[in-house]
């Protein structure tokens, strides 16, 4: 194995991790799956998030997330007292979200094909920083107007517990942890599972410091 290669696995257990994990029927875990993708992705990231900072939103139930959000592409996923909304505009400055890098897209796209999914074009990436101690309850992707493309869902920095389960809030979930430059993609059969994140646990990632990136690519529109 050369130096490279090591380096890429460096943030996985010592142990061989298999490349592509089925976790249901149309739902797969490609672990490492970014890390070839990084170098050319954080300059881009930076740059989305000059220009979209990440904020805290509040739920329609009046709680504030914990995870920060930002988003970029065509249409940003938004949420207030009012509900949760797909929006071509930034609220916090009136100006359209900045566009969808074009590593983004072909990164998406992979994913989506090494995971049976070919032809997705999301017009929308959402992206949350998950501070230590921030989590994401258990929730359906369900505000995208089509069900027919899959979620494509990117973990940098800290590692998570995913937790992915049916199709009933109180359905049994597996829980399965993601680290640095896994892909989770669900889609067809699966596509409303409910899913979430279980606490971040403190810790410095040496590339990405005290937090997990996540990004979630979707067709919304
Ligand atoms: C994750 N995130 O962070 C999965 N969904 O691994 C999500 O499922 C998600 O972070 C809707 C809105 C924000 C999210
Ligand atoms: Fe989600």
């Amino acid at each position: 194995m050369s130096s490279i290669t090591l380096d890429l696995f460096a943030d996985h257990e010592p142990e061989q991790q298999p490349k592509r994990e089925q976790i249901a029927e149309q739902s797969w875990v490609l672990r490492g799956f970014v890390l070839p993708w990084l170098e050319r992705l954080l300059p881009e990231l930076d740059a989305v998030l000059a220009a979209a900072p990440f904020r805290q939103m509040v739920t329609p139930g009046g709680f504030t997330m914990s995870a920060a959000l930002s988003s970029c592409g065509t249409w940003g996923w938004t949420t207030d007292r009012s509900g949760y909304h797909y929006s071509r505009q930034d609220p916090a400055s009136g100006k359209p979200w900045p566009p969808m890098p074009e590593v983004f897209l072909h990164l998406a796209q992979a994913a989506a094909l090494e995971a049976g999914f070919a032809g997705f074009v999301p017009d929308s990436c959402l992206i949350n920083r998950y501070p230590p101690g921030a989590k994401m309850s258990l929730h359906q992707d369900k505000d995208e107007t089509s069900m027919a493309a899959p979620i494509v869902s990117v973990s940098l920095g800290l590692p998570a517990v995913f937790l992915f389960g049916g199709f009933e809030r109180g359905d049994k979930c597996q829980r399965v942890s993601l680290f640095h430059g896994d892909v989770v993609v669900w889609g067809g059969v699966d596509r409303l599972r409910y899913h979430g994140v279980l606490p971040i646990k403190d810790g410095q990632h040496p590339r990405l410091g005290e937090q997990r990136i996540n990004f979630t690519f979707r067709a919304a529109r």
